[in-house]
């Protein structure tokens, strides 16, 4: 008999900080970083379980003014 035991998502990700602000610059040109956050999750590497998707409060990719790039995990 054998037993395999999976990863099941159980950790959501964790933010490297508890709060960002992040302020810019009128004369910043279009397409400049404002802020770079990350997050990690603890689930097994490489699997859906520990993946990070990085959206805008309420999940859209903002107005059109400010937009998220996915990167990495
Ligand atoms: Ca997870
Ligand atoms: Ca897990």
């Amino acid at each position: 008999m054998h037993i395999f035991i999976e990863d099941i998502n159980d950790n959501a990700p964790v933010f490297s900080r508890a709060e960002y602000t992040a302020s810019i610059s009128e004369d910043k040109s279009v397409g400049s970083s404002v802020i770079k956050v990350s997050a990690s999750d603890r689930d097994k590497p490489g699997t859906p379980n520990s993946q990070v998707r990085y959206t805008f409060q309420g999940g859209d990719n903002g107005n059109g003014s400010f937009y998220v790039e996915y990167a990495g995990g």
